[in-house]
């Protein structure tokens, strides 16, 4: 079976409560959280808000799927990232209200910003810079001989970006550990995605292939 047909099979009574009540909490944190950040942004108490309402699972589910020290590199739709990894609520607020007591000193009042100590490493562009950087630390562990994997993010408009083929070719060719997680929520920005691309899926973009480097 390739990943172009795999089928997601979900059966309830796969998993015990307490795995499933926790996944459940772990999905309310970010929605919670948005609620409240969309409240302050009509009140004038934050200046943006980028919403990944509805795209909670997407976030919560690969985080908690990780090793907390495997690295991490979020776009501005994952929330459930830094709720996921336990990251401090207070300090998440005071970055995005743009205090001193942010991760950014109140630089920033996005999700630019990183937290090494959660393995987070801070978004560059909503489009494809980290991609490859995400290939960057994969291959450090693959030299270092340390089984990890290396998580990473774009949205579908971001996939059009030539640093997603970069990184994607970069990743095949030296069999790098990356997931790349596309997030196909129908428009970059505001661009539909009959006007970004024309294929059925994105794993189109990446077939899985058996060939491996001579070496
Ligand atoms: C290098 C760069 N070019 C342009 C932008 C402006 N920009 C921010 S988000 C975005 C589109 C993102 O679309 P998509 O990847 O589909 O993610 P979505 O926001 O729809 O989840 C653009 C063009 C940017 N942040 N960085």
């Amino acid at each position: 079976m390739t990943l172009a047909n795999a089928v997601l099979r979900y059966d309830r009574k796969d998993y015990p409560n307490d795995v499933l009540l926790r996944l459940y909490r772990e999905l309310l944190k970010p929605r919670l959280i948005e609620e409240k950040m969309l409240i302050l942004l009509r009140q004038g108490k934050i200046t943006k808000w980028f919403s990944g309402i509805g795209q909670e699972a997407i976030s919560v589910g690969s985080t908690l799927a990780m090793h907390s020290d495997e690295y991490i590199l979020p776009l501005h739709r994952n929330l459930g990232v830094f709720t996921g990894r336990g990251v401090p609520l207070g300090r998440l607020f005071a970055q995005w209200q743009g205090k001193a007591t942010g991760y950014t000193k109140g630089r920033d009042r996005s999700f630019h910003f990183g937290t090494n100590e959660h393995h987070i490493v801070g978004m560059i562009s909503h489009l494809g810079p980290q991609l490859a950087v995400a290939d960057g630390i994969a291959l450090a562990d693959l030299l270092d001989k340390k089984p990890r994997v290396t998580l990473t993010y774009s949205g579908d408009g971001g996939a059009s970006e030539g640093d997603f083929h970069e990184a994607l070719n970069v990743a095949a060719v030296w069999q790098l550990p990356v997931i790349f997680l596309i997030e196909n929520n129908g428009y970059g920005l505001s661009t539909p995605s009959n006007e970004q691309f024309r294929f059925k899926s994105f794993v189109d973009k990446g077939p899985p292939t058996a060939w491996k480097p001579c070496r």
